[in-house]
């Protein structure tokens, strides 16, 4: 197999031309808004054991240890602001809509920076920090609130030797209507992705001329299988990474550096070309 091409020029000449682009993104997107990934350097998963904090056994264990680590998530986030990538993402799709064209953003990520960017319509293949759901009665609901509930307020990260946590489960988030203990509607290990999510996610990938595939490692499924799949159709796929993964050799272009960088590079280019 060839390697991926890095040529910028021959990146854009296909910018130009597709109609149907679709931008997957994980957490390397947010990288340089300040935001842990999981598994690089300062990943949560090189701290955190992910089987303890982001599984559904390890909530129904114990949900006050969960809820701190993602409470402790949320105001990480909310204290962070969309960087160059996404904001470059955001005008590409406002200029494509206005040539009659579409750029959909489907990420893993659940920190919402692609909407608070201006991004509309993005889908969230992983949920939001920002979402809840009732353990009971399945009532899903927004919640931006700083802290969730009182009884979170000025609590920190989980210590990731003890993994204690003090919060008595009365005292934890609990749905408005039947009173059922709430838990963050983020998927977790094991769990199904939102089957309307992925039936929305198959569309465009499936009428998709173009896809940047940016900031993930490219190892959690079914996630993982998007780009490959679409090389595997000819689709030119374009990957931006600091380091190359699993899928690189698959792809036919590789775009080394930090997104914040190369992502509005490669789109700004584009801009400039049609002019
Ligand atoms: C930069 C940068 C910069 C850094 N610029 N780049 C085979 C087939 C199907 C399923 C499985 C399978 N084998 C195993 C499974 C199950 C599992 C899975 O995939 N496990 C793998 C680890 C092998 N998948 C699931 O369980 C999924 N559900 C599912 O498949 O249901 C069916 C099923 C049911 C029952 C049993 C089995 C299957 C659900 C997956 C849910 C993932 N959830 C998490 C945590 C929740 C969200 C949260 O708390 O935040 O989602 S895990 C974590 O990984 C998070 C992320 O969205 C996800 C992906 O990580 P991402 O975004 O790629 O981040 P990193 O850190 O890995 O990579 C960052 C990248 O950025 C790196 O490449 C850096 O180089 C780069 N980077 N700085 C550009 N500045
Ligand atoms: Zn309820």
């Amino acid at each position: 197999m060839s390697r991926p091409s890095s040529d910028l020029a021959s990146f854009r000449s296909r910018l130009k031309t597709a109609r149907h682009i679709v931008v997957l993104t994980g957490a390397g997107i947010s990288a340089e808004s300040g935001i842990p990934t999981f598994r690089g350097a300062g990943g949560l998963w090189r701290k955190y054991e992910a089987t303890r904090l982001a599984t559904p056994q390890a909530f129904a264990a114990n949900p006050a240890l969960v809820w701190e680590f993602y409470h402790y998530r949320r105001e990480v986030c909310l204290s962070k602001e969309p960087n160059d990538a996404h904001r470059a993402i955001a005008e590409c799709q406002k200029r494509l809509a206005s040539e009659g064209k579409d750029l959909t953003v489907i990420t893993q990520n659940v920190d919402d920076l692609h909407h608070r960017a201006g991004t509309t319509g993005v889908l969230q293949l992983h949920g939001s920090l920002y979402r809840v759901r009732c353990t009971s009665c399945k009532k899903v609901w927004d919640d931006r609130n700083s802290p969730i509930c009182e009884a979170l307020a000025d609590k920190g990260a989980p210590d990731p030797d003890t993994l204690d946590a003090e919060v008595a489960k009365e005292d934890l988030p609990h749905c408005p209507t039947c009173g059922g203990l709430a838990r963050p509607h983020i998927v977790w290990f094991g769990e199904n992705l939102d089957p309307k999510v992925l039936d929305a996610t198959q569309r465009y990938l499936d009428e998709c001329d173009l896809c940047l595939v940016i900031g993930t490692s490219s190892v959690v499924y079914p996630a993982a299988m998007f780009a490959p799949m679409l090389a595997a159709r000819g689709v030119p796929v374009a990957e931006f990474n600091i380091e190359e993964t699993g899928a690189t050799a698959a792809l036919g272009y590789h775009f080394a550096g930090p997104a914040a960088k190369t992502v509005p590079e490669a789109l700004k280019a584009f801009e400039s070309n049609e002019q």
